[in-house]
């Protein structure tokens, strides 16, 4: 059954000779690319490009690989790009005048290459590994061997397992959530590109003796990268499927998010056996994929539901510059690669530096420099009350949890937590005992719990 879904995750290449096809076209690529960029200047075009079309029909394959070089995700240094908001509070929001000290414990250590982590009813520690690997952490920090039964999944550079979601009604059915990647049958992972795998979204059953997955089904070949997920309060799974970081504007990839035949650049949403609700904003309609929720979107890595509107809030990896917070609608087109707050990683501006666009959603929030922002949350708690109603957001190149203090959906406060540790920072939680917990990335990650001083 992998080999099926795998198979149906690019259409057009199911045998050899169609692969082969597919192979010309990569090596014709660069020189109509060449060509299409010459064609203005030799007819004597005096206007400038058109953005492109809102919506196209254009079925693209994945990228070559990244160029030797080319920065790592999340890595951006400044460069003294500082785009003008559109509302004051839009981006460098105040110091949070308000805040609370803490002291710092480790829950859990010897984690390798954690992307995410979610307690269970009975306050254990649900743990993903990125390399491929789902533990659980019992509560006195001590981590299971790694479960067995997950599917094959290809875990190079920054693919792998990513989100690991236990079902909210967990204590009752033990159905776990996870996404990871996969590569397409077919081409030979020596001949593939960078990021060969393919996003796919799964679900399995733990079993009574806490060590096997069983029943494993795939629910969703989603294409893109870094699978975030959650489950709304409707109980639907909503899933973000980013493009690659690090491919830039001449790369193939750059334009699906605004490709509504495309799964990647989305934000999508599925019920927990894989069929599609019918109220999603595309159902029904023509050449549109109908699991898409909303568009647009580059990277996203952090998500999160707000506890009073239930709206799904998102955290964005812009590229150079343009990281951002993002309040989800369905139906709607959050903009990129037609609006960006960020340049190019070359330092180009993306389209002309444009910002804005009817019809296209503004960031709630933004950084310039990237801080390239992870997992995010809100906090209820009742050990901190300073920090009611705040969403916390881990950052990778950033070293440290930003928490933003909201008014609505506006930001009026900034504060940076942890910043003394010199750590990337992957995941953060509200544990169900009011604290805060952080998983640092890396190697030998953590479980970091923060609980008030005293
Ligand atoms: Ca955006």
């Amino acid at each position: 059954m992998w080999a099926q879904m795998v198979k149906w995750a690019r259409p057009g290449i199911s045998s050899g000779a169609e692969f082969l096809g597919w192979l010309d076209m990569r090596l014709w690529r660069p020189v109509l690319v060449v060509v299409a960029l010459w064609m203005p200047v030799a007819l004597g075009a005096q206007r400038p490009t058109p953005p492109a079309p809102a919506v196209s029909e254009r079925v693209v394959p994945r990228p070559p690989a990244r160029e030797a070089g080319a920065p790592e995700t999340g890595s951006t240094a400044p460069d003294g790009y500082a785009p003008i908001p559109q509302w004051l509070g839009q981006t460098r929001a105040a110091r949070a005048a308000k805040t609370e000290a803490f002291a710092i414990q480790t829950a859990v250590s010897g984690i390798g290459g954690g992307f995410s982590f979610h307690f269970l009813p009975d306050g254990r520690i649900l743990i993903g590994e990125r390399p491929g690997r789902m533990r659980i952490a019992a509560k006195d920090g001590t981590l299971s061997e790694p479960l067995r039964g997950l599917p094959e999944l290809y875990a190079g550079g920054p693919q792998g397992l990513f989100e690991v979601l236990p079902d909210r009604d967990f204590a009752k059915n033990r159905q776990i959530y996870f996404g990871y990647t996969a590569l397409p049958q077919g081409p030979r992972p020596a001949v593939l590109p960078r990021l060969a795998g393919l996003l796919m979204i799964a679900r399995a059953r733990l079993s009574v003796d806490d060590r096997n997955l069983e029943d494993v089904r795939v629910l969703l070949n989603a294409e893109g990268i870094n699978g975030r997920m959650i489950q709304a309060p409707d109980g639907t799974l909503l899933i973000t499927s980013g493009i690659p970081a690090g491919v830039g504007i001449d790369s193939p990839d750059w334009p699906q998010p605004q490709q509504l035949t495309s799964r990647m650049g989305k934000v999508l949403r599925i019920n927990t056996d894989g069929s599609i609700p019918s109220n999603n904003p595309f159902a029904g309609r023509r050449e549109a994929l109908p699991e898409i929720y909303a568009l647009g979107v580059r990277d996203d890595q952090g998500v999160a539901i707000h506890p009073q509107t239930s709206k799904l809030w998102t955290s964005e990896n812009g590229p150079k510059g343009g990281d951002e917070i993002n309040v989800i609608e369905p139906g709607k087109n959050y903009g990129f690669p037609i609006i960006s707050y960020g340049h190019e990683y070359s330092g180009k501006p993306i389209n002309d530096n444009r910002t804005v666009e009817p019809g296209m959603q503004q960031p709630a929030y933004f950084w310039n420099p990237s801080i390239a922002p992870s997992g995010m949350t809100f906090y209820t708690g009742r050990l901190f009350p300073a920090w009611q109603g705040n969403l916390f957001v881990a950052a990778l190149a950033g070293k440290h949890v930003v928490r933003l203090v909201l008014d609505g959906e506006r930001v009026v406060g900034e504060e940076r937590l942890l910043t003394n540790l010199d750590t990337r920072m992957r995941d953060v939680r509200q544990g169900p005992d009011g604290a805060l917990y952080v998983m640092t990335d890396g190697q030998k990650g953590k479980i970091l719990r923060l609980a008030p001083q005293n």
